[in-house]
């Protein structure tokens, strides 16, 4: 099917089900608690939901370690609460994307389960098994690492040989060098494309293929392996376009160069990607609470908005990976409201699809944690391997330090709803710490002010649909580059510019303006102070503030 790339003039809206809304009350978000709020979502503006995996898992990594594809998650609902989650976003004209999690499965997965019982079962090439190093074949084939911690390789009693996972060891890789393997993934794609889903957000998929002399591969050479291009395309002809997709591929490690190949139509392979620079951990952030360096930020932000004409982007500063982008790209004190506006504006406005995270669109923060509090593998893990190292208590101290910064947890704390016990998120035992500043930064009070945050987003979605065109076509310029409080930027097209110029920084600021949109007709679309702000070759901007024109000039560039 040819597709219409209907994507292009879209904005994604990620659930993490786990923290979005518990209806049951067992403290755990559920996909009848997402189907509650479909009318929350639509009312925001977006056209499509990425769901965080809900299929059946042991949730050894929250649903990442999945141990059955075709089923649902139980603390999460039903295939019927599926269903009517399905229905109830498509009749609010909003599409779906599932989370296509198939670089490895859970361990408890059939496949695997069958596969570590001897050499010769038939789903032993399902998974990447190795004979071990040394006189006793006990020390692991390669020096990789896992990314929770660890050896990449687990060894099994059972078969006296090592698996792979590059994450947990709940997590082991699948071989996709196997056609079986192939086969299972389309099936699988195929099914929840049956249902009518719109799309996957496709997790590390770019290290499905696997070196080919793995024991003395660098653990670099995983990032694209020799025959992920086929692979994609086998998976893109039985699956994928035989429908009106959008494929989005979480892409760790992906340089520009490589990304501007992959996301080429004429490549076939992904319709975009998410690229890591902009949020890669800066040790000298880590523990401090400062806001990452604007010019280091803005610097990698321009360059991935040159892609070629022929490929395209996802955008996003949030997801269930990263810490919350307030106070990490903007101050969240006193500016916190103007600072998440400001966010927003630059953000939504540059070329590409953007991708918010649920939460954002309130401009919840970072949550000040205690050691108990943290749930995620990896910042357990961190925490569990730092205390065994010697001057254990000293190096947890510093590690408390990083992930007060840097945890996913952060992400991860329940919506906050109201001002109503647990924020509105369950009537029982929330599942992970609720950010106590919920009765300050709540859906429900959002809801009803014109100037929150929320409302905010409505309007710059909303202004994003009466610009469509050059939203999504605009040539992009950066303006003011090296402004060090400022992102600043135009999207041209036939003559017509949007600027959108956004303080980041909680001391006023000043943003030059080239003369030529100065002159002409310019019309204040949007604003995050009551305050006017005069469009002149200076712009004066009080801390985080923000303004969008649209902009006919005299004079051309
Ligand atoms: O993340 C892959 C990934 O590259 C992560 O290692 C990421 O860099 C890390 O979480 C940042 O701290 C995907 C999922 O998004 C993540 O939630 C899963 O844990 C992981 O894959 C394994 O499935």
């Amino acid at each position: 099917m040819a597709k219409t790339r209907w994507y292009k003039n879209a904005v994604v809206y990620q659930i993490y089900p786990r923290s979005f809304m518990d209806s049951d009350g067992d403290g755990i978000g559920d996909l009848n608690g997402i189907t509650e709020k479909a009318d929350y979502i639509k009312s925001l503006g977006v056209d499509a939901v990425w769901l965080s995996p809900c299929y059946k898992s042991p949730n050894d990594d929250n649903g990442y370690d999945i141990s059955d594809y075709c089923d649902i998650m139980d603390e999460f609902g039903t295939m019927q609460d599926f269903d009517r989650m399905l229905q109830a976003f498509h009749d609010r004209g909003i599409k779906v994307l599932m989370d296509l999690v198939v670089n490895h499965t859970s361990d408890e997965h059939n496949w695997f389960q069958e596969s570590r019982k001897s050499k010769d079962n038939p789903y032993r090439d399902f998974y990447i098994w190795r004979d071990g190093k040394g006189h006793d074949k006990k020390n692991p084939p390669n020096n990789w690492r896992a990314c929770f911690g660890g050896s990449a390789w687990e060894y099994d009693e059972t078969t006296e040989q090592f698996y792979l996972h590059l994450f947990s060891k709940k997590q082991p890789d699948l071989n996709w060098e196997n056609p079986k393997v192939r086969e299972s993934v389309a099936d699988i794609c195929n099914f929840w494309l049956r249902k009518g889903v719109d799309g996957f957000r496709c997790d590390v998929i770019t290290y499905i293929s696997k070196p080919d002399d793995l024991q003395n591969a660098k653990q670099s050479e995983v990032v694209v392996g020799p025959r992920w291009k086929t692979y994609i395309h086998e998976l893109a002809d039985r699956s994928f376009n035989k429908y009106d997709t959008l494929i989005v591929g979480e892409a760790a490690g992906i340089d520009f160069p490589r990304a501007c190949e992959i996301t080429d139509e004429s490549a076939g392979l992904l319709d975009m990607l998410f690229h890591f620079e902009h949020v890669a951990a800066i040790p000298v952030c880590a523990y401090s609470q400062k806001s990452t360096n604007l010019r280091r930020f803005k610097r990698i932000l321009f360059r991935w908005q040159s892609l070629p004409e022929t490929a395209w982007g996802a955008v996003y500063y949030e997801n269930h990976d990263q810490p919350r982008s307030l106070p990490r790209f903007a101050p969240a004190g006193k500016h916190r409201e103007a600072a998440a506006k400001s966010l927003a504006l630059s953000l939504l406005f540059q070329k590409g699809t953007p991708f918010l995270y649920q939460g954002q669109e309130l401009g919840m923060t970072n949550c000040p944690f205690t050691r108990g509090d943290y749930r995620d593998i990896q910042s357990v893990n961190l925490l569990a391997d730092m205390q065994k190292k010697p001057f254990g208590a000293f190096l947890s101290k510093f590690t408390e330090k990083y992930l007060q910064r840097y945890a996913r947890d952060n992400a991860r704390t329940p919506m906050q709803w109201n001002t109503a016990k647990n924020a509105g998120f369950t009537q029982g035992t929330p599942w992970m710490k609720i950010n106590g500043n919920y009765r300050e930064i709540n859906a429900q009070s959002q809801i009803q002010n014109p100037d929150s945050v929320f409302c905010f987003y409505q309007k710059a979605l909303d202004l994003r649909k009466q610009y469509a065109d050059i939203v999504r076509d605009g040539e992009f310029s950066p303006i003011d580059k090296r402004n060090k409080h400022v992102l600043a930027f135009t999207r041209q097209l036939n003559g017509k510019y949007l600027l959108a110029v956004c303080s980041l920084s909680p001391k006023s600021a000043k943003c030059k303006i080239p003369a030529y949109l100065c002159t002409g007709q310019a019309t204040l679309l949007l604003r995050n102070t009551k305050q006017p702000i005069a469009l002149t070759e200076t712009v004066y901007l009080p801390p985080c503030t923000c303004a969008l024109w649209e902009i006919s000039p005299e004079k051309s560039k």
